[in-house]
């Protein structure tokens, strides 16, 4: 088996100083971040999304793998931005909306964009709405990133568009949202700047929302 596979298994099984143990050598051993990351690290966790719906893994498991995923990006995380250098290309503010507490896939995202040039703020999960609103206010960033993976959380993202109206904000930062049960759709329909399905694509789409290539 592969070191990534291994790292991939660790991760499904929530074995955090085996998998960061492995994440370490896999360094050591010259892989890139991005692969360990992509082809490691989300594979096992993909790997729960699946094994989660066919009833084989219950939350507790879940939260056990998360934790897992999660120090290892600690690891990961400086190795990318580092490979990312030079001058901040727009300020980021990331949040994963009140109400839902995923945010590996965001916390992703904001590593891509710290290692493509972005500043970034990185909120979390289930950040109250009025946290967002003050984060615009205070930090005004160019770009503010939502996500939810929960349908019933969904609403949230319009709720934010319009106080940002009412506040008389809204001109002032582009929105872009994501999480896996957004689509360009929805994206249009609640009237946000930009949607992405993933991290490589969040980057592409925050590139254009601020017209850099
Ligand atoms: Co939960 N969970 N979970 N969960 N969980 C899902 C999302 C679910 C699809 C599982 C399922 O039922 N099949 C389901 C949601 C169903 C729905 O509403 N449509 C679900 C549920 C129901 C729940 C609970 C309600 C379960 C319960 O308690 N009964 C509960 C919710 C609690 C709450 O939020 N109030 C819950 C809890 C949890 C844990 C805490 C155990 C844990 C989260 C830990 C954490 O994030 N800190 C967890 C996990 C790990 C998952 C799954 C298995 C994996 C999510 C993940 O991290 N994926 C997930 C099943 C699945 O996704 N198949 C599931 C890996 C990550 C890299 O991908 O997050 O999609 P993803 O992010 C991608 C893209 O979506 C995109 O880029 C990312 C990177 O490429 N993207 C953006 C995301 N945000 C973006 C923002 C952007 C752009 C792109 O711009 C701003």
């Amino acid at each position: 088996m592969s070191i990534l596979e291994e790292i991939r298994k660790m991760v499904y099984s929530g074995e955090e100083e085996k998998a960061l143990a492995l994440v370490e050598k896999a360094l050591e051993e010259g892989f890139e971040p991005q692969d360990i990351m992509d082809n490691g690290l989300v594979k096992g966790i993909q790997d729960c999304g699946a094994a989660y719906e066919n009833k084989e893994m219950w939350i507790p498991e879940l939260m056990l793998a998360a934790e897992a995923l999660k120090r290892c990006l600690l690891i990961l995380k400086p190795k990318m931005i580092e490979a990312g250098g030079g001058q901040s290309i727009g300020k980021v503010v990331l949040a994963t909306v009140q109400g839902d507490v995923h945010d590996i896939g965001l916390e992703l995202v904001g590593v891509m964009l710290e290692s493509a040039g972005f500043t970034v703020r990185f909120m979390g999960g289930n950040v109250p709405t009025p946290d967002v609103i003050n984060a615009v206010k205070e930090d005004k960033p160019d770009l503010l990133g939502l996500s939810t993976l929960l349908s019933n959380t969904m609403p949230v993202i319009p709720d934010i568009l319009k106080i940002l109206e009412t506040e008389g904000i809204r001109d002032s930062v582009k929105v872009m949202v994501g999480g896996a049960p957004i689509r360009q759709e929805y994206c249009d329909e609640v009237g946000a700047d930009g949607y992405a399905v993933d991290a490589v694509s969040a980057v592409l789409i925050a590139k254009k929302l601020r017209g850099v290539s």
